[in-house]
């Protein structure tokens, strides 16, 4: 009797590996997630308004964290038909971009490395860009 409640165990074990196994087989993720953590080598943020609950404009970077690749461009398109600005607050950043209300300007980086930057004109509005 003992026997063979191992046997059965050993069977049970070897089913459910198995069965993951399987699934790593049949289910590969064919493509990279272009929104995950996997790096391009440029990426766009889009300047954002919305309203807060007192009705007043808010502004932000979306997404707020971009990771590119090194030599990589990062462009910043402004769709808020407000003015800001990319004012970078690490050492080693690209040039800052000044006020722009529409369009788009664009900064390249060469070095590895996280940049922080804020717009001048808004509070809390504030971006990250990790270059790999
Ligand atoms: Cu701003």
């Amino acid at each position: 009797m003992k026997v063979s409640y191992v046997l059965l165990a050993v069977l049970a074990i070897g089913c459910g590996g198995g069965g993951g196994d399987n699934g790593y087989t049949t289910s590969p993720n064919p493509t990279p997630n272009p929104g995950g953590s996997g790096a391009t080598g440029s990426a766009t943020v889009s300047i954002t308004a919305s309203s807060d609950s007192y009705g007043y404009s808010t502004f932000s970077f979306a997404p707020s964290t971009v990771t590119i690749t090194k030599g990589g461009t990062v462009t910043w398109n402004n769709d808020a038909g407000v003015a800001h600005n990319v004012t970078f607050m690490t050492s080693g950043s690209p040039t800052n971009i000044g006020n722009f209300s529409s369009g788009s300007n664009s900064r390249t980086f060469d070095t590895a490395g996280t940049y922080e930057y804020h717009c001048t004109n808004h509070a809390g509005m504030a971006g990250t860009v990790k270059v790999q």
